[in-house]
């Protein structure tokens, strides 16, 4: 899965801008052009546009719609749409393309030629018990009401890059690379997947020099005193490839990413994850991803001395990869699987929960992850869930399931993120890393900080101790209102913020077994309206609009001067 770009080749045409918008109904087909005069920005939710209550949680299907003149060309028109939540029926000229299920992964589909194309994409933005997020739907009167159990806002709409682009005939489908180091040497191999004769292949290394050439389909090359991607060193490499019809440039980085005796190591040398569970999350843009923003927010990583952190609560936009592979920032990268749980006795996994269409929706998913980020070195490590109800006995048939499918994709380390304690889990020993995530003195012993030590150190050594597995905290955090002061500390201040963080730092210091501390959130983000959500989830380390809390500039001396 090849991102669009244009070349002496190919052409992409970003189809970014402005596109007429449309509420529809359940039977809506655009047999005919929208008659609304709405317009809508993309990338970008479109919740956060309008002043009605109505539109902003609306629950159902809209219609975006463009209309562009394009050249006939040898080879193929194809669609490229970033991310679009959680249902996408994709027509052509009033004529019914394809569907895509996942509102978190980009779609690929190549469109039948006329010179004038009509696009309408109808997005659905409902969740059910077998989606990923899980959500339900439940009936009020005439009115849908949408539930979910997890805590960011729905948002729907054209969230990423879209892009018009054309394939030569034969085109280079897909260019597979694997890259390590053995501690002496970089090893390559790459597997260029086309129909079309390879004319050459150039490896150039990071200063542009070439390392390499070939005329194969697929090769192993050995590459002597590599220039290897590190933290803060985003060295890549480039794959050069022209076939007979194509031409593809496919940045990669060498790296060796191991988990051995409950500690992680990069290129053999030992590692401790600092850095944050995040959103994709602005103000008016809901999830839209927008470059300016996202440049934003690696500089703010650097500036307070993080080395990684977990695309909460499912994939970001393939851009944000491309940061984190030039910034040499790592990335736990995290399946939408989140709100497996209602909070309440309810079971979530069993067979009357539609489980296995669950489990089938769950397989596409991580298998278009995986074509789709496989040659970022910034992926260190998959995570596969947040916070399911593990401690059920059926969820490990859905575990045992997916475990083993990710393993035949990626031979890169696995996660599972818990809430659970760990004398009642049952699916951690499937694992390679455990990320726990803790609220003491939040969620339980509001505003009492004594509790912390006692009570965090017991929970992660329950899971080190009994699954005999590294552990990253991957959430803890308090909600701050920026600018709200208290001597003493009283919840909810930034001053609360900072000795609750610093607290839960302490603690877990050179405590063995724990890899990481990934603080929530980088930011305050939007959340469904909650008493104890104050226009949103307030546990940021930053401002929505991306400004320091007090508490940034502790979590910046304590990661500048720790290794
Ligand atoms: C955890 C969830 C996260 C929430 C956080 C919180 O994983 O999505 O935003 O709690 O309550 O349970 O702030």
């Amino acid at each position: 899965m090849l991102y669009p770009k244009t070349n002496h080749k190919r052409m992409a045409i970003s189809l970014n801008g402005l596109w007429k918008f449309a509420f529809v109904n359940d039977d809506f087909q655009p047999l005919q052009p929208l008659k609304e005069d709405l317009m809508m920005g993309v990338p970008g939710s479109f919740n956060d546009i309008f002043t009605t209550l109505e539109k902003r949680d609306y629950v159902g299907k809209v219609c975006y719609e463009y209309v562009i003149s394009i050249p006939e060309l040898d080879g193929s028109w194809n669609l490229y749409l970033g991310a679009a939540p959680h249902h996408t029926d994709i027509y052509i000229n009033g004529k019914w393309i394809k569907e895509n299920i996942g509102g978190y992964l980009p779609i690929h589909c190549d469109i039948p030629y006329s010179q004038k194309i009509r696009i309408s994409l109808v997005i659905d933005n409902r969740l059910f018990l077998y989606s990923h997020p899980m959500g339900e739907v439940i009936k009020i009167g005439d009115k849908e009401k949408q539930n979910i159990h997890f805590d960011f806002f729905n948002y729907s709409g054209i969230h990423r890059n879209v892009f018009l682009y054309h394939l030569p005939p034969k085109p280079i489908d897909d260019i597979i690379i694997k890259a390590d180091y053995d501690g002496k040497s970089g090893v390559v191999s790459y597997n260029i997947i086309s129909q079309s004769d390879v004319l050459n292949v150039k490896l150039l290394d990071p200063k542009g020099a070439i390392v390499g050439s070939s005329s194969d389909h697929q090769k192993m090359m050995i590459i002597d005193h590599p220039i290897l991607w590190d933290i803060n060193m985003g060295h890549l490499y480039t794959l050069c490839v022209e076939t007979k019809t194509d031409f593809y440039e496919e940045t990669f980085g060498i790296r060796h990413i191991e988990i051995k005796d409950k500690k992680l190591y990069l290129n053999f040398r030992e590692i401790y994850l600092k850095g944050f569970g995040m959103h994709e999350d602005h103000v008016s843009l809901g999830k839209g991803s927008i470059s300016s923003l996202n440049v934003r927010d690696f500089e703010l990583l650097k500036w307070i001395g993080a080395n990684s952190f977990r695309t909460s609560h499912y994939p970001y936009a393939e851009e944000m990869y491309e940061l984190a592979d030039r910034y040499g920032i790592l990335i736990i990268n995290e399946m939408p699987a989140v709100g497996l749980n209602f909070w309440s006795p309810r079971i979530v996994f069993s067979d009357d929960n539609n489980e296995l269409k669950r489990i089938e929706n769950y397989k596409k998913q991580f298998d278009t992850l995986i074509r789709r980020d496989k040659n970022h070195p910034s992926v260190i490590m998959y995570s596969l869930a947040n916070e399911a109800n593990t401690h059920e006995e059926g969820s490990l048939k859905y575990f045992k399931e997916i475990v083993n499918f990710a393993r035949e994709r990626t031979e890169l380390p696995l996660m599972i993120v818990e809430y659970i304690g760990a004398e009642n889990n049952q699916v951690a020993h499937l694992f390679d890393v455990i990320g726990l995530n803790r609220y003491m003195a939040w969620y339980s012993d509001f505003g009492d900080l004594s509790v912390v030590q006692k009570q965090l150190t017991h929970a992660l050594k329950a899971y080190i101790d009994r699954f005999d597995k590294p552990l990253v905290l991957t959430e803890f955090g308090a909600d701050t209102i920026a600018g709200f002061h208290s001597l003493p500390a009283l919840a909810f201040s930034e001053e609360y913020q900072v000795e609750f963080i610093e607290t839960y730092l302490k603690t877990i210091s050179h405590m063995k077994g724990v890899i990481g501390e990934h603080v929530w959130n980088f930011a305050d983000f939007q959340t469904k309206q909650g008493l104890t959500r104050f226009m949103g989830n307030k546990k940021g380390v930053f401002t929505r609009d991306r400004q320091p809390k007090m508490v940034a500039h502790t979590l910046r001396k304590y990661w500048m001067e720790s290794k």
